[in-house]
C-alpha cells in the first residue's frame, strides 16, 4: 500500500499497461523482442531452445498481467483463502497449457511458422517441472488448475527442488538414474529475493517466568537457514476456452529455496582463512532444497527429509501468519480467514509449528491456541500401506526440533487425557492411539498427529475412505465420531488431460456439444450419449484413437527401435513400479500369452488378436524388487520382439522415463490400460480416470476409484477381475499358515523363466520366491487365472469394433464425475468453507 502510485499519476501509468497480443504478428513481435533482448540472441543465432524461450516469455508476460490482478484482488477483498501444502507438485510442462489458457495457441503456431519453427518442436524444448513422484504430486498439480479455474483464492506451498525426480535411462535392460537438473532456464518462476524467512534448527529450549508469574517458553535455534520465495503463476482458468465475462483467476504457487542465512557466509570467516568452512556452511544450507526424495508410497526416516519438511512448513506458516497479521484481526478469526490442507502427513509439522507461534511467540493460552490450530487444518490421507505411514524417531526430533517435540508431547498428553475420560474402561486404547509409539527408539506417528490436529480427515476414493475408518483410524472413529471423517474422490483436470493431450477429441466433442463448455463443467459430457449411434461421429472418434496410436507408434520406433502395428490392441500400464501395483502380474500374463502363441500352429496363430504391451514407470532407486520387474519386462521384450514366430501378434515395450509430458502422448493412445493393484492397496489411482476420459477402456481390480468408475460407466464397459478387498486378509493368512499351490498357468510361466528363456534366471529369483515361498503377499497367484481369462475376454471384445466403439464412447460420456473441479468444489464446501472470488472484467480493484 505504501508503495502504490499516487492517484493523479495513475492514468499515465495505465496508458502503458501491456495489453497482450491477439494476432500472429503481435505474437511474433513479442517473441522476437524477447529473443533479441531478454535472451540476447539474434537472427543468426536462434535455435529451438531460444525460440522456446521467446515464446514462453511472450506468454509469460500475458499470464503475469492476470496473475498480478488476481493477487491484487485477493488482497483487496481479503476473504478466506486456502493454502495447499504439498511436498510434491508434478506440474509437467507449462507452455502448451499457458497457450491454451490464454487462448492464443493458434496465433503462436502461425507466428512460429512464419519465423521458421514448428510448434511441436518448440513445445518439446521445455523441461518438465517434475517436482513429484507420482499420483500424489500430480493430484496437487490438477488441484491448482481446478482451484484457479473455479476462482477459489488459493495458494500452493512447496519446495523448489534443484533436482526433481531423476531421469530414467534403460541400459542393457536395467534402470539407471540420471540427475534431473531442470533450472538452467525456467521462465515460469519469479525469484522473490525480498521475501525470505529465517528457519531455525537444533538448539535448545528456555523457560522462564515474567514479573506477573506467567510462564514463557522460547526456542533458541543452533542453525539458521534462509528460505527464499520463488513464485510460479499456477494455471489460469480456462475462461478463454469459453469466452466469458470475467477476468481469469491466476493463483500462486510459492516454492521455497534454501540458502545460507546472511552472516553464515560471512566475511569474517572469509578473510580469516576459513574460506572453505564458509563455503561448506553455504552448501549445507543449499542442500535442504537440493533434491526430491524419489520414493513413492515409502518413507525411510532420513534426517535431511525431516529438515526439508520443517524448513518448508516453517517458511509457509510464517508467510501465512504474516499475511494474516497485516489484516489486524484477532487470532480467533484465523480459522475464518485461513484453511490449510495437508497433502498427506508430509506437512504435519505445520501443526506443532502453528501452536508454537501462537503460544511461544504470540502469548496465547494453550487451549485458545489449540482451538485455532485444530480448526485451521484439514488432512488428506493417501495410503493405508504400512511402509508408507510416516514415523519419526523421538531422538531425531529431540535433536533437530526440541521445542516441537515438547509441543507434540503436550498435544499427546491432552489428547490421551481426553480419551481416558471418555473411555475409562478401555486401558489398551491409550497405547493404541498414542501419538508416541512405545518402541525402541520411540517413534512419533505422524498420521495420528495430523488427524488429532485437524478438523477433517479425508480419504481419496470411497473404498479407501471406508478402509481408513476400519483399519488405521478405527479407534479414532470411536473417539471423535464418524463426522470427522469424509471422502473426496480424486479427480483430474480436463484442460490438460483432454483438451491439451487430445486436441482432436476435444474438438470433436465441442463440435457435437456446441462449444468447449464441457471443459469447465465436465458433466456436460453426458450429452455425448445421444451421439453414440451417429455413424460419422463414431468414425471420427475411431480415427482420432487411431491417429493417437500412430503418434505413439512413431515415438516407440524412435525410442525403442521397435515397429509396432497401430491396428493392434494397445495395452498400457504406466505408473510407478511397485509390488502392490502388480506390474509383475501383467508381465507374467504377457509371458503366458507368448507361450500360448508359441504353442499354436501357424494356421491357428492367424486367429489371434495382435497386441502391444506397453509399460512405463520409475522404480525408487533403492527398491530392488521393483528394479527386478523392470529388468524382467525388458528381457521379455528382447525375446518376444525378436521372435519371428510372433511377428505382430505380440510386442512388449518398456518406455523409458515415464513422466507427465510422456503421459500426454501415451494416455490418448491406449485401447486398454491396466489398474490391477491388489484389492485394498491403491487408495484411488488417477490415471485410470485419464485413460477413460480419452476413450480407453480399462482392465482393473475392485480397488480405489475403479469401483466408482464402474458405477458411473456401467459394468458392461469395464473389465474387472480378481479377489475383493474384504477377502485379502484371509487369503494372506491362508498363504502363511497352509500349504498353497501355485496357479498352474503361472507355474508354467515360472518354469520357463527358470529354464533361462529370458536370460539368467538367477536375476529373477527374488521376484519368483516372493510368490512361491514367501506368502505371495500381493496375491499374484490367487488372481492370475481370472486375470488371464479377462485378458482373453478383451481379445474377443476388441475384435468386435462396433461394440468396442460403443463402450469407448459411453465411457467418455460418463466421466463427468471425475473432474478435479468437482473434487475441489467438495473440498471447498465440506472442508475449507471457502467461496469463489470472481472478478468482473470492468471491476478495478
Ligand atoms: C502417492 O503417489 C500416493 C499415496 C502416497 O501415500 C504417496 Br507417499 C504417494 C498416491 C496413491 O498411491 C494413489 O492411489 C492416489 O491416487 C494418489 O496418491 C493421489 O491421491
Amino acid at each position: 500500500v505504501e508503495a502504490s502510485i499516487p492517484e493523479p499519476q495513475r492514468d499515465a501509468w495505465r496508458k502503458f499497461t501491456p495489453k497482450g497480443f491477439t494476432t500472429s504478428e503481435e505474437f511474433e513481435k513479442e517473441a522476437v523482442r524477447h529473443i533479441e533482448t531478454t535472451l540476447a540472441r539474434s537472427l543468426y543465432n536462434c535455435d529451438e531452445v531460444a525460440a522456446y524461450g521467446g515464446t514462453a516469455l511472450a506468454f509469460r508476460d500475458r499470464l503475469i498481467l492476470d496473475w498480478n490482478k488476481t493477487q491484487q484482488t485477493q488482497t483487496f477483498t481479503d476473504q478466506k483463502r486456502v493454502y495447499y501444502l504439498s511436498l510434491e507438485f508434478l506440474m509437467g510442462r507449462a507452455l502448451d497449457n499457458a497457450m491454451l489458457n490464454v487462448g492464443q495457441k493458434d496465433s503462436a503456431t502461425k507466428g512460429l511458422g512464419d519465423l521458421g519453427f514448428r510448434m511441436e518442436d518448440i513445445i518439446s524444448q521445455e523441461h518438465d517441472a517434475a517436482l513429484g513422484n507420482g499420483g500424489l504430486g500430480r493430484l496437487a498439480a490438477c488441484f491448482l488448475d481446478s482451484m484457479a479455474s473455479l476462482n477459489y483464492p488459493a495458494w500452493g506451498y512447496g519446495l523448489r527442488y534443484r533436482y526433481g525426480i531423476f531421469k530414467q535411462e534403460i541400459i542393457d535392460g536395467y534402470q539407471v538414474e540420471v540427475p534431473d537438473y531442470w533450472l538452467d532456464f525456467n521462465p515460469w518462476e519469479f525469484a522473490r529475493h525480498d521475501i525470505t524467512v529465517d528457519v531455525q534448527f537444533y538448539g535448545h529450549v528456555n523457560r522462564w517466568q515474567d514479573d506477573e508469574g506467567k510462564q514463557h517458553t522460547s526456542w533458541e535455534g543452533g542453525e539458521t537457514v534462509l528460505a527464499v520465495a520463488f513464485d510460479v503463476p499456477a494455471s489460469i482458468e480456462a475462461d478463454r476456452l469459453v469466452p466469458g465475462y470475467q477476468t481469469p483467476t491466476c493463483n500462486n504457487l510459492r516454492l521455497w529455496g534454501s540458502k545460507a542465512a546472511s552472516g553464515e557466509f560471512d566475511f569474517q570467516k572469509f578473510n580469516s582463512g576459513e574460506y572453505e568452512a564458509s563455503v561448506a556452511d553455504q552448501q549445507r544450507a543449499e542442500t535442504i532444497s537440493a533434491v526430491l526424495y524419489p520414493n513413492d508410497n515409502l518413507e525411510r526416516g532420513k534426517e535431511l527429509r525431516l529438515k526439508q519438511q520443517y524448513f518448508w512448513c516453517a517458511a509457509s506458516l510464517y508467510d501465512i501468519v504474516r499475511r494474516f497479521k497485516k489484516t489486524k484481526r484477532s487470532w480467533k478469526e484465523f480459522p475464518n480467514q485461513v484453511a490449510i490442507q495437508l497433502n498427506d502427513t508430509h506437512p504435519t509439522l505445520a501443526i506443532p509449528e502453528l501452536q508454537r507461534i501462537l503460544v511461544d511467540l504470540e502469548g496465547l493460552e494453550w487451549d485458545e491456541a489449540w482451538d485455532i490450530v485444530s480448526k485451521a487444518f484439514g488432512y488428506t490421507n493417501h495410503t493405508v500401506l504400512p511402509e508408507a505411514l510416516e514415523k519419526w524417531s523421538v531422538p531425531l526430533l529431540q535433536h533437530l526440533l526440541p521445542r516441537h517435540l515438547q509441543i507434540i508431547y503436550d498435544i499427546n498428553l491432552n489428547f490421551l487425557q481426553f480419551v481416558e475420560r471418555n473411555f475409562p474402561k478401555d486401558r489398551d486404547m491409550l497405547g493404541r492411539v498414542s501419538i508416541i509409539e512405545e518402541s525402541n527408539p520411540k517413534m512419533v506417528r505422524m498420521a495420528y498427529l495430523a488427524l488429532i490436529g485437524s478438523h477433517k480427515v479425508n480419504g481419496v476414493a470411497e473404498l479407501h475412505s471406508d478402509l481408513i475408518k476400519t483399519t488405521i483410524f478405527k479407534d479414532f472413529v470411536k473417539i471423535y465420531g464418524p463426522d470427522k471423517f469424509t471422502n473426496v474422490t480424486n479427480g483430474i483436470t480436463p484442460r490438460r488431460w483432454l483438451h491439451q493431450a487430445n486436441p482432436r477429441l476435444s474438438a470433436l466433442i465441442a463440435s457435437k456439444l456446441g462449444g468447449h463448455e464441457f471443459l469447465k463443467d465436465l458433466t456436460l459430457l453426458s450429452k455425448l450419449e445421444s451421439f453414440v449411434d451417429d455413424k460419422e461421429f463414431r468414425k471420427e472418434f475411431r480415427e482420432i484413437k487411431y491417429a493417437n496410436k500412430v503418434r505413439l507408434a512413431k515415438h516407440i520406433k524412435e525410442h525403442n527401435g521397435v515397429t509396432v502395428n497401430p491396428a493392434a490392441l494397445f495395452d498400457v500400464q504406466v505408473k510407478r513400479i511397485h509390488e502392490y501395483k502388480r506390474q509383475q502380474l501383467n508381465i507374467f500374463g504377457v509371458i503366458h500369452r507368448y507361450l500360448q502363441i508359441k504353442s499354436l500352429s501357424a494356421e491357428d496363430r492367424k486367429k489371434l488378436a495382435p497386441r502391444v504391451s506397453i509399460f512405463g514407470g520409475k522404480a525408487a532407486p533403492g527398491y530392488w524388487m521393483a528394479k527386478t520387474v523392470i529388468h524382467l519386462i525388458n528381457k521379455v521384450g528382447d525375446v518376444v520382439n525378436n521372435d519371428p514366430d510372433v511377428g505382430d501378434l505380440l510386442k512388449v515395450i518398456f518406455l523409458e522415463d515415464y513422466n507427465v509430458s510422456k503421459a500426454e502422448i501415451i494416455t490418448p493412445a491406449s485401447d486398454i490400460s491396466e489398474h490391477i493393484s491388489t484389492a485394498g492397496t491403491e487408495a484411488s489411482g488417477t490415471s485410470n480416470m485419464k485413460f477413460c476420459l480419452n476413450g480407453g477402456l480399462i482392465i482393473g481390480t475392485c480397488d480405489g476409484a475403479n469401483i466408482e468408475i464402474t458405477r458411473e460407466i456401467g459394468e458392461e464397459n469395464i473389465f474387472l477381475f480378481g479377489n475383493l478387498a474384504e477377502d485379502v486378509e484371509d487369503l494372506r493368512h491362508a498363504h502363511l499358515y497352509n500349504h498353497y499351490e501355485l496357479e498352474p498357468k503361472l507355474a508354467k510361466v515360472f518354469d520357463e523363466i527358470h529354464k533361462g528363456r529370458f536370460g539368467d534366471a538367477g536375476a529373477f529369483s527374488a521376484l519368483l520366491n516372493g510368490i512361491v515361498e514367501h506368502g505371495d503377499y500381493y496375491l499374484v497367484s490367487d488372481d492370475f487365472a481370472s486375470y488371464v481369462q479377462t485378458q482373453e475376454l478383451i481379445d474377443e471384445a476388441y475384435k468386435d469394433t462396433e461394440s468396442w466403439t460403443t463402450k469407448a464412447i459411453l465411457t467418455v460420456a460418463r466421466m463427468g464425475f471425475f473432474s478435479s473441479d468437482r473434487c475441489i468444489d467438495e473440498y471447498a464446501e465440506s472442508i475449507w468453507n471457502i467461496e469463489p472470488l470472481v472478478q468482473k472484467k470492468d471491476d478495478e480493484a
